[in-house]
């Protein structure tokens, strides 16, 4: 099948003016990063913002039980082919991580429109990718693939003001104790892809404009707590102390030696501490902080949660402290479909631009529609592998070549 000819000039334009237009200063809670979270009015203006250009080129937009976004060109029940990714940021979030996938949707459904294809889409925009809201990172799409429970989501509370997940999603006028209904959305899909950039520098390090990612690495989030005792910096000898920030040393560079010693691509991380009382003249009683553990294998970084876990109960022992381990999600190991895969494959070989097969060792939401329906990525390089910063930097030709091979795939995909 050949290469449907695209302006791609016109479109990285149109995909450039999406996101600098959403770096705006309503879009975004702050101006050295973008901080968009569910369910805030930056964020409303954001989804408000692409229902727009969705329906400008001919989609149909509703927002599910809990604020996925959702934008078709043919009635409930017909088959579709879904693209798409999520416009909320991380906490201290650039202009590209989510947006530009977004955008790059936005745009094959322009293109598709423009060109006469008629190819049968639909557009979904995750809630809460990040878990700058709630601390749930692909909150949306775990609760389109049935990845949580009413106890969990009754559990979840907002970070800045501790209050319900459900109170939040009513007041943005939503119906969360509808959350099952959200399945639904998967329902008419016959593939996915999502373009997103590769958050990395491998694309950039190899001369590469295109990613073509057929299996996501799996994760642990989990927290630990420990429990020392509170004492005067001054006066307290230091073979009397119960010291939780030495615990909580020690476990870092634990976590460090563990992941490194596992190997086969095995990242630890912690991210997030916390010391009470957090003052200059005491000895830090608790201390409390995050494990970000990943990998594309399994075993290995499961492995490594487990011995962070046994290392620190012991670690809080040796300091007369004790220590709690406990996870808030993990998600496993997302192998991605073959078919769609060699689909977007054939297409970056027929755009005649450089791309690589590869693995992605960011999460993706993805990973839950990969549960139900065959998905694959399309990645496009970002500057130095720079995100989760407002340093991040990406090229809107690239999203636009990356739009253009989507096009022509799921040509390919819903024609064969
Ligand atoms: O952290 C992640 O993997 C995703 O970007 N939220
Ligand atoms: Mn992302
Ligand atoms: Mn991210
Ligand atoms: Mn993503």
């Amino acid at each position: 099948m050949d290469w449907i000819p695209v302006d791609l000039e016109r479109s990285a334009r149109r995909i450039e003016r999406d996101i600098e237009t959403l770096a705006g200063p309503e879009y975004t809670r702050s101006e050295e990063a973008i901080r968009r979270y569910a369910y805030t009015p930056e964020y409303r203006n954001t989804l408000d913002y692409f229902i727009r250009e969705l329906e400008d080129a001919g989609l149909e937009c509703s927002e599910d039980p809990v604020g996925n976004l959702v934008a078709r060109n043919r009635p409930a029940g017909e088959r579709v082919f879904g693209i798409g990714s999520h416009c909320d940021s991380n906490r201290n979030g650039g202009k590209y991580d989510g947006t530009m996938g977004v955008a790059a949707a936005v745009e094959v459904c322009r293109l598709n429109r423009e060109l006469g294809l008629d190819l049968p889409l639909q557009v979904i925009s995750f809630l809460e990718e990040e878990g700058s809201g709630f601390g749930q990172m692909v909150l949306g799409s775990r609760i389109v693939a049935g990845r949580v429970t009413e106890e969990e989501l009754m559990g979840f509370r907002a970070i800045d003001d501790g209050r319900p997940f459900f109170e939040h999603a009513k007041e943005a006028g939503y119906e969360p104790e509808r959350w099952r209904e959200c399945a639904r959305i998967l329902d008419d899909l016959v593939g996915w892809i999502e373009l997103h950039i590769e958050q990395a520098r491998v694309l950039e390090d190899t001369g590469k404009r295109l990613g073509i990612v057929d299996a996501i690495a799996g994760y642990v989030h989990a927290d630990i707590a420990v429990r020392g005792r509170s004492d005067h910096a001054g006066a307290t000898p230091m073979d009397l102390r119960s010291d939780a920030g030495l615990v909580m040393a020690e476990c870092m560079l634990e976590l460090e030696r563990l992941a490194r010693e596992a190997g086969r691509g095995t990242v630890g991380t912690v991210g997030e501490a916390e010391l009470e009382p957090n003052l200059i003249n005491a000895v830090p009683g608790r201390a409390r902080f995050s494990l970000d553990i990943r990998g594309v294998d399994e075993e290995a970084f499961r492995g490594v949660a487990r011995a962070i876990e046994t290392f620190a109960r012991e670690a809080a022992g040796r300091r007369g402290a004790s220590a709690e381990y406990s996870e808030r999600q993990s998600l496993p190991v997302t192998p991605l479909d073959e078919r769609v895969v060699g689909a977007l494959e054939e297409a970056a070989r027929e755009s005649g631009e450089p791309y690589l097969r590869m693995a992605s060792g960011a999460a993706h939401d993805t990973m839950c529609v990969a549960e139900r329906v065959p998905a694959a990525m399309v990645f496009v390089p970002c500057e130095g592998g720079v995100s989760h910063s407002p340093e991040e930097r990406a090229d809107p030709e690239d999203a636009a070549l990356g739009a253009a091979v989507m096009l022509n795939a799921i040509r390919r995909l819903v024609t064969a």
